[in-house]
């Protein structure tokens, strides 16, 4: 029963030893896991002799990435694609949620390395195991594959990802070792979880902390508790920080709420486009990405999101009737 990663296909590994020109693209609204994936495999790619671009659409509105937009381009333009270059797909499965990149990187050899199970297969390689708590621990795997030496850099990188996904460890399953060895080998190569906390969770603003406190304030149960909610209003944007993203400790707290088994997180992008967010409680027999995927969005079992072209309180009306036929 004890887990362990599948070898990478020789096909794939050929086109990374054998193409001389990169492009490392991750989902929109990065967070710790994509822009990690991208930075390792930058340093893996780099590291083999190639030219590596990184890109992704943004925004890079979370505080923990905020300081790393401008290593990023926010186009595949003309010139870049005439050079025909391999684009390599970290943390995304799904087409939709690689913004304006999708469409820029129409006829380019692509390769996928992810960790979600939700969403249409596309891509011309893909390495893909739901089962890895994150995409950086499938990007050491290629580390290992290729031979290439992991540095104290790159170990941060590959932690940052995975203490990202699992919620500095709260979300790993029994029967899972290989996951802790693995953190072991990164902690044995320079890595202080120590260090990495603090970068993920200090250097807060206090409007942000209001914020959240504001959003428990909204939260509400429906379906006897079973369900919570809380929104975001673009009102919200004068009078808080609201790119600093609560919406994590939002939903630990609200998933710790006696017999909650689904937390939705609503978000008003503008007038008619609005966010959701979704998690559930480890014991729920719900699968939030299949819920998400049905809305146009994607993620795992627990944990997911979409982006819905619809005013906030019909979308929220809409997602109400879903959750309760599945409840
Ligand atoms: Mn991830």
């Amino acid at each position: 029963m004890a887990f362990s990663y599948p070898p990478i296909d020789e096909e794939i590994l050929n086109v990374l030893r054998n193409r001389e020109e990169f492009v490392i693209v991750g989902h929109v609204s990065p967070d710790g896991d994509c822009i990690s994936s991208q930075m390792a495999m930058k340093a893996l790619l780099m590291k083999m002799g190639k030219t590596v671009h990184l890109a992704n659409a943004g925004p890079f509105d979370r505080a923990e990435i905020a300081h790393l937009r401008a290593d990023f381009l926010t186009h595949i333009d003309v010139d870049l694609h005439r050079r025909d270059p391999v684009v390599v797909v970290v943390d995304c499965s799904a087409r939709e949620r690689l913004g304006h990149l999708a469409k820029e990187m129409e006829g380019l050899t692509t390769v996928i390395f992810d960790h979600h199970s939700s969403g249409e297969q596309f891509g011309t390689y893909r390495y893909i195991i739901p089962r890895s708590v994150s995409t950086t621990l499938i990007i050491m795997q290629l580390y290992k594959a290729l031979a290439i030496e992991i540095t104290e850099e790159v170990a941060e990188h590959l932690f940052f990802g995975f203490a990202t996904d699992t919620g500095f460890f709260r979300f790993i399953n029994a029967y899972r070792g290989e996951t802790l060895r693995m953190a072991a080998e990164l902690v044995d190569l320079g890595v202080s979880p120590n260090m990495i906390n603090t970068k993920m969770t200090g250097g807060k603003n206090l409007s942000y902390i209001k914020y959240l406190g504001k959003l428990i304030d909204r939260s509400e149960p429906h379906l006897e508790g079973k369900l919570m909610t809380s929104c975001s209003y673009l009102s919200d944007n004068g009078q808080f920080i609201t790119t600093d993203k609560p919406s994590d400790a939002l939903y630990s707290m609200l998933l710790s709420i006696k017999d909650v088994q689904v937390v939705l997180f609503f978000k008003e992008l503008s007038e008619g486009t609005t966010e959701v967010g979704f998690r559930a409680s480890h014991q729920s027999q719900i699968d939030v990405g299949a819920l998400a995927e049905s809305f146009g969005g994607g993620g795992h079992k627990k944990a997911a999101g979409a982006t819905i072209q619809l005013p906030i309180e019909i979308a929220q009306k809409n997602l109400l009737d879903a959750v309760e036929k599945l409840i």
